[in-house]
């Protein structure tokens, strides 16, 4: 037997610094995060209990959140990150998209991100329009949406695209084709936008979502990528850390407003790589005891 420990510790030392290299690194806002598998995980605030997140003429908001893209979705698609008075999505490149990928950081292999908002004009349903902007998959980056009541800006990591108008959100959601519940990773399903495209599941990883009636960026200076796990504040409406502990499908708001998401289709928290490498070690431990 205490060869047999022996032998397990020297597995365990040997493994440890191996699998780590393969972990995707911490999100930068630290511990757990949303893990979602682009089949049919989302999280979910269900629209008759919460309705919509931010009230009627806010016109000063910041969206945003920490993103790791895996899988790319078909070219179809518009992978849904974030849903409700603003839209958060990134498409695969389908070739459609030449002449922005020359005004932006685009390389090869990225995907691209739009953000728009969703408001009124002259008493109908509009959205802002957005100029996609480029989102590299694999690895963690910033993204965010803001009005400051003069501009408005869509974010990733230091990079804004600004446009010289504010945006004031609608509150009401009635003539919108999407369903009015704020989820994250999407809907469950694909929901047609027109005969060729789908609004479709978000394959991947999201941490630290904050909702704010303030614009949080000087996007003016440069370097504006936080640095710090976000606190709540005065202007703080939902702060999500999905620091639950791994395979918890509740996620707590802790803004104090009590918006706490539902997981749904297997969403949940955890770090996965690392819970396939504990998964080894146990085999490993199993195949060493018999
Ligand atoms: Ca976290």
């Amino acid at each position: 037997m205490k060869h047999q420990h022996i032998l397990t510790y020297l597995f365990l030392i040997a493994l440890i610094p191996l699998s780590a290299k393969a972990f995707p690194p911490a999100s930068p806002a630290g511990g757990n995060y949303l893990i979602l598998d682009g089949v049919d995980d989302y999280a979910v605030l269900d629209f008759k209990t919460f309705g919509v997140l931010l009230p009627k003429g806010t016109a000063e908001f910041t969206f945003e959140a920490w993103v790791y893209p895996t899988t790319p979705p078909d070219e179809n698609i518009f992978a849904t990150i974030l849903s409700q008075q603003v839209q958060m999505e990134v498409m695969s490149d389908n070739g459609q998209w030449e002449n922005i990928k020359k005004l932006i950081d685009w390389q090869t292999g990225d995907l691209l991100l739009m953000i728009q908002g969703h408001i009124t004009v002259e008493g109908k349903p509009a959205t802002t329009g957005s100029r996609p902007i480029a989102l590299s998959p694999n690895q963690w980056s910033h993204i965010a949406y803001q009005s400051d009541g003069k501009e408005t800006a869509t974010i990733v990591n230091d990079l804004a695209i600004i446009q010289p108008r504010g945006t004031v959100l609608a509150h009401d959601l009635v003539g919108f084709d999407h369903p009015k519940d704020f989820t994250l990773g999407g809907f469950g399903e694909k929901i047609r936008i027109d005969d060729d495209f789908f609004w479709g599941p978000f394959a991947g990883y999201i941490d630290e979502v904050r909702v704010s009636t303030v614009a949080r960026y000087d996007v003016n200076k440069e370097g504006f990528t936080p640095r710090n796990k976000f606190r709540k504040d005065q202007e703080t409406i939902a702060l999500w850390h999905f620091d639950e502990p791994g395979w918890t499908q509740k996620f707590s708001d802790v803004s104090g407003h009590a918006h706490h998401l539902v997981g749904i289709g297997g969403a949940r928290t955890g770090i996965p790589l690392a819970v396939e490498a504990q998964g080894k070690l146990t085999t490993l431990w199993a195949r060493l005891k018999q």
